[in-house]
């Protein structure tokens, strides 16, 4: 196992797309359980493959108390089922910043497992936001998109100046 790099905003790699994976191979499982290391160590509720300069369709997350229930999602399609939320959001890629952002209550997630078996799940609360902030990285969104232009570029701002530090 290893733990990788994270990349951090404005970093022009996290906007890139990743492409869906073909097929669940040994590769692929190895870097599932080497994001779910990174993603424990963060520590983060989760983590998509572009965050690691990994451009394919890989999701892992685990949003329990006891830090055991691990998720991994492999080319995850989500369906808005209804509701709203709002809720303060983190992200491993835009470090200290934390904001409100409103997303779908509860979604069903379709996707492959670890092993290339399909699931399929519906989820709400923590666990659905995490997931469609996940998926948001996959197509090179992040959660600081959904603020004003002000306050992102006052984040980029802070970002760059603390990486000159
Ligand atoms: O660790 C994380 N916490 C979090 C909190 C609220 C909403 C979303 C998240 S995901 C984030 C880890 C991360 O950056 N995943 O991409
Ligand atoms: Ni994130």
């Amino acid at each position: 196992m290893a733990q990788l790099n994270i990349l951090e905003f404005p970093d022009p790699r996290l906007r890139q797309k990743a492409l869906p994976v073909a097929r669940v191979t040994s590769r692929i499982t190895e870097l599932i359980d080497d994001m779910l290391e990174t993603m424990y160590a963060a520590p983060g509720i989760g983590l998509a493959a572009t965050q690691i300069d990994v451009h394919k369709r890989i999701v892992v997350a685990d949003v329990s108390e006891s830090r055991d229930h691990p998720y991994a999602l492999v080319n995850p399609t989500v369906q808005v089922l209804g509701g709203l939320q709002r809720r303060e959001e983190g992200c491993l890629s835009v470090p200290g910043f934390f904001e409100e952002v409103e997303r779908a209550e509860r979604i069903r997630v379709s996707a492959l497992d670890k092993l290339g078996n399909a699931q399929i799940f519906e989820a709400e609360g923590l666990l659905s936001v995490c997931i469609q902030h996940e998926c948001d990285h996959l197509e090179g969104r992040l959660f600081v998109d959904y603020l004003s232009t002000l306050k992102r570029s006052q984040i980029r701002k802070k970002l760059a100046k603390l990486a000159r530090a």
